[in-house]
C-alpha cells in the first residue's frame, strides 16, 4: 500500500500517527479527499516564514495579499453542493507553529470570497484557519448573484460554512498526522460573519467550542427590510421630509451635546446612548432662515431612524439605530444591501420596484420564503450551552450598518428563552457593547480594538501588541474561557495612536459584560482603571 493510500484510510479516524512531518503537496490533499467525488483540490502552496498569500482581484472582497505569515500550507478546496452550485474554502495550515487548534472565520454582507486576511491574522496565533467563499464571487454590497440561484443562496445561508467546517476538521486531523487531535475548535468573525457563527452553533452545536461574534447580521429578512426602509424614509430628495447629507454633522453634534455626559465624562464619546433621553426638538429651526436645523417633516424622518420599526398591529419589525450613530450612509441613498435582497433573494425579479412598492408586507413575504434559511433566529441556544460552548459577542455603539439594538434584541430573546430552563447567560454567553465603534471596527477617538475578526491593526500581525493577554484580546479571552473555564468579567479595548500599533497606546477603556457599562470614576480617562463596570440602574 502506498503511503498516500495509507493516509487516505486514516480519514475520519482519530488515531495519531507518527510519520514524516506534514507535507504541503497537492498529492497529499488529493489523497486525503480521494473518497469524496464531490470534492476537488484547487491548489496547494507552501508559504515560507514571512511569506504572503492571496488570490488577487478574483477574490473580490479580499484582493490584497495577507503578509508576514508564519510558514504554512495554503490550500484551496472546491465542494460541489448541488447540481447547480459549488463553494470553495481555503485553509492555512501552520507548519511547526500549529497550536493543535482549529479556527474558522467568516464573510461580510453578501460578499463572496475567501477571507485570507483574517485567516492570516488568526494563523499567527498558531490556529489552522479556514474561510469559505460561501459559493459565489461578489462584493459585500452586491446581491445580484442570488438571482435565479436558490442553491447558491443556501450555500451562502449556512451550507458552505458547515460543509467547510466538517471537511476542514477531517483534513486537519489527517494532515497533522504526527500531532495530537484537534484539541479545540473556534470561530471568530463579524457582520455576516457573526451571523454565520451563530447559525452554525444553532444548527450544529458541536462544531465549535467557542465563538467570538461581532455585529451579527443574524435577522437576515428583517435587517434587509430595515436597511431598505432607512433609505426610503429619506426618499425622494424632493420630499419635505428629506434630510440632505450635509445636515447630518449638525445632527451628530446635537446628539453628542445631549448624550455624551451620561457615562460620567464629556469626552466626545457617547458611552450610554440608551441612558440619553434625547430631545429631538432641539434640532428644530427657530426661524425660517436658520441655516443648519430641521423642519418638523425632517424630524419625522430622524425619529424613524433612531426608533424601533413598529408596523401593522403594533408588531415589532426591527430596532432603530443607537443615538450618536451617523445616519449618512443609509439615508443618503437607497443601499443595495436592502434593495438587492428584495429583488434577488426574495422576489427573483430585477424589475421589482422597491421605491414605490416596498412595505412591511414584503418583510412578511421574505420571512415566508426565508431565502437560504440564512437567519440565525433560533434563540434556544441551550444545546450549545449543554455541550460547554462559549459565546463572546460584541457590537459597536455607533454601528451605521447594523443597528446595535439588533444584538441587544437577540440577547434579550435568548434570555427569555433560556431563563425558564434555569440557564444563566453569563455562564456561556457574554455580550459587550463598544462605545464609539462603527461596524466591526474603527472609532474616532474611543478605544475599540480587541483583536477581533475584521479588526486588522496597522503595524501589527495580530493580537494587541504589548497586551497579548485574555483581558485585551478577545481571541485569548475566548480560549481562556473555553480551556481554563475562566470567564471574562470585562475586556479592555485599546486605541492606538493613528490606529497604528508602533505609535503607542492612546487610550484604553473597559468593555463591560452587558447590561453593565463603563462609568468614569476619576483620574486619567485614557487609563482603564479610571473606569468601573456598573449596573445600569
Ligand atoms: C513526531 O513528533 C515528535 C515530537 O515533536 C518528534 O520527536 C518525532 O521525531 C516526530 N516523528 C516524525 C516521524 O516526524
Ligand atoms: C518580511 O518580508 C518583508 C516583505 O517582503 C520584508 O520587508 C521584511 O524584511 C521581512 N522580514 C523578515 C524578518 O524577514
Ligand atoms: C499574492 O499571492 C499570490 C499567491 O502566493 C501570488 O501569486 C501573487 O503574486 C501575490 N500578489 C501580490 C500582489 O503580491
Ligand atoms: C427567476 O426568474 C427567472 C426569470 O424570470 C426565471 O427563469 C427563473 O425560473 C426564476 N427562478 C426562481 C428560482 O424562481
Ligand atoms: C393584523 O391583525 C388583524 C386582526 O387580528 C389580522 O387579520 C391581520 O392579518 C393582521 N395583519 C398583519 C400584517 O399581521
Ligand atoms: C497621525 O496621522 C496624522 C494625519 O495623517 C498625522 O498628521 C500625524 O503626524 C500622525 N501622527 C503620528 C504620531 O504619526
Ligand atoms: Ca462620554
Amino acid at each position: 500500500m502506498s503511503r498516500f493510500l495509507f493516509l487516505a484510510t486514516l480519514l475520519g479516524q482519530s488515531a495519531t500517527f507518527a510519520l514524516a512531518s506534514a507535507q504541503c503537496t497537492t498529492e497529499i490533499f488529493t489523497n486525503i479527499l480521494s473518497s469524496r467525488a464531490d470534492v476537488s483540490v484547487n491548489f496547494v502552496q507552501a508559504v515560507p516564514q514571512n511569506g504572503s498569500f492571496g488570490q488577487g482581484p478574483v477574490d473580490i472582497p479580499f484582493p490584497v495579499n495577507t503578509t508576514a505569515l508564519p510558514a504554512l500550507c495554503a490550500v484551496g478546496i472546491n465542494v460541489k453542493s448541488s447540481e447547480s452550485s459549488s463553494y470553495n474554502f481555503g485553509l492555512f495550515l501552520p507548519d511547526s507553529t500549529w497550536n493543535s487548534r482549529f479556527l474558522a472565520t467568516g464573510n461580510g454582507g453578501y460578499g463572496g470570497g475567501i477571507n485570507w486576511p483574517d485567516m492570516g491574522i488568526f494563523s499567527q496565533y498558531g490556529f489552522a484557519t479556514m474561510s469559505t467563499d460561501t459559493g459565489h464571487s461578489s462584493s459585500p454590497v452586491d446581491g445580484k448573484w442570488a438571482y435565479n440561484a436558490p442553491e447558491t443562496v443556501i450555500d451562502w445561508g449556512y451550507r458552505a460554512m458547515h460543509g467547510s467546517v466538517v471537511l476542514s476538521k477531517e483534513i486537519i486531523q489527517v494532515y497533522y498526522r504526527n500531532s495530537s487531535n484537534i484539541k479545540y475548535s473556534y470561530y471568530a468573525s463579524c457582520s455576516t460573519g457573526g451571523r454565520q457563527g451563530l447559525k452554525e452553533i444553532q444548527l450544529h452545536p458541536d462544531s465549535f467550542d467557542g465563538i467570538s461574534v461581532g455585529a451579527p447580521a443574524w435577522y437576515s429578512t428583517h435587517l434587509a427590510g430595515a436597511t431598505l426602509w432607512a433609505g426610503l424614509y429619506n426618499y425622494p430628495t424632493t420630499d419635505p421630509k428629506y434630510i440632505a447629507p450635509s445636515l447630518f454633522p449638525m445632527i451628530a453634534a446635537e446628539m453628542k451635546k445631549q448624550c455624551d455626559p451620561q457615562d460620567g465624562l464629556v469626552d466626545d464619546i457617547i458611552g450610554d446612548p440608551y441612558g440619553c433621553n434625547f430631545d429631538f426638538e432641539a434640532l428644530l429651526c427657530t426661524s425660517p432662515e436658520s441655516p443648519s436645523c430641521l423642519a418638523p417633516e425632517q424630524l419625522t424622518t430622524l425619529y424613524k431612524f433612531y426608533n424601533d420599526w413598529i408596523d401593522t398591529n403594533q408588531t415589532f419589525v426591527f430596532p432603530g439605530f443607537a443615538l450618536g450613530t451617523d445616519a449618512t450612509f443609509l439615508m443618503s441613498a437607497i443601499n443595495t444591501l436592502g434593495s438587492d435582497y428584495l429583488q434577488y433573494f426574495v422576489y427573483n425579479d430585477s424589475s421589482y420596484d422597491y421605491t414605490t412598492q416596498f412595505t412591511y408586507e414584503d418583510v412578511l413575504v421574505a420571512d415566508k420564503i426565508n431565502p437560504g434559511d440564512a437567519g440565525a433566529t433560533d434563540y434556544d441556544l441551550s444545546p450549545f450551552h449543554e455541550r460547554g460552548g462559549k459565546i463572546l459577542k460584541y457590537h459597536g455603539l455607533v454601528d451605521p450598518l447594523i443597528p446595535t439594538g439588533s444584538s441587544i434584541y437577540f440577547y434579550k430573546k435568548v434570555v427569555q428563552t433560556l431563563r425558564s430552563k434555569g440557564i444563566n447567560l453569563d455562564d456561556f454567553y457574554r455580550f459587550f457593547l463598544i462605545p464609539d465603534m462603527g461596524h466591526c471596527s474603527g472609532s474616532t477617538t474611543g478605544p475599540s480594538y480587541i483583536a477581533a475578526g475584521s479588526q486588522a491593526l496597522g503595524g501589527a500581525t495580530h493580537s494587541v501588541p504589548g497586551y497579548e493577554d485574555a483581558e485585551h484580546d478577545i481571541i485569548l479571552a475566548m480560549m481562556k474561557w473555553v480551556e481554563e473555564d475562566e470567564a471574562p468579567d470585562h475586556l479592555i479595548a485599546t486605541k492606538f495612536v493613528n490606529d497604528t500599533a508602533g505609535l503607542g497606546v492612546q487610550s484604553q477603556r473597559p468593555l463591560c459584560v452587558y447590561p453593565k457599562q463603563a462609568k468614569f470614576i476619576s483620574g486619567d480617562p485614557n487609563l482603564p482603571e479610571s473606569w468601573e463596570c456598573r449596573s445600569l440602574y
